[in-house]
């Protein structure tokens, strides 16, 4: 699995076991430092990889959104399911 970042910040996910990529509009997302990844593993252990992305808004937020694949439809890789809004000073 990989993912690239373009420049409407929207972000491609690809796999083996999918034919198409699957896209991701990360809204306005992400000033000054962009979206970061913060783990990648197998959470749910279904043998493919899920992951937690920081797709925040603004330098003073985070916003980390967990992606998993087993709850992924017919041609999605992963789904997101839960996501946190932490607010700095
Ligand atoms: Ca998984």
């Amino acid at each position: 699995m990989g993912a690239i970042y373009d420049r409407n910040t929207v972000l491609t996910i690809f796999s083996r076991s999918e034919q198409k990529p699957q896209k991701f509009d990360l809204g306005g997302c992400c000033d000054m430092i962009g979206p970061s990844l913060i783990w990648a593993g197998d959470l749910d252990r279904d043998g493919k990889l899920d992951f937690l992305l920081d797709a925040t808004t603004h330098y003073n937020v985070s916003e980390p959104t967990l992606f998993l694949s087993s709850p992924a439809q017919a041609g999605e890789i992963v789904r997101p399911v839960a996501t946190i809004h932490f607010v700095g000073c």
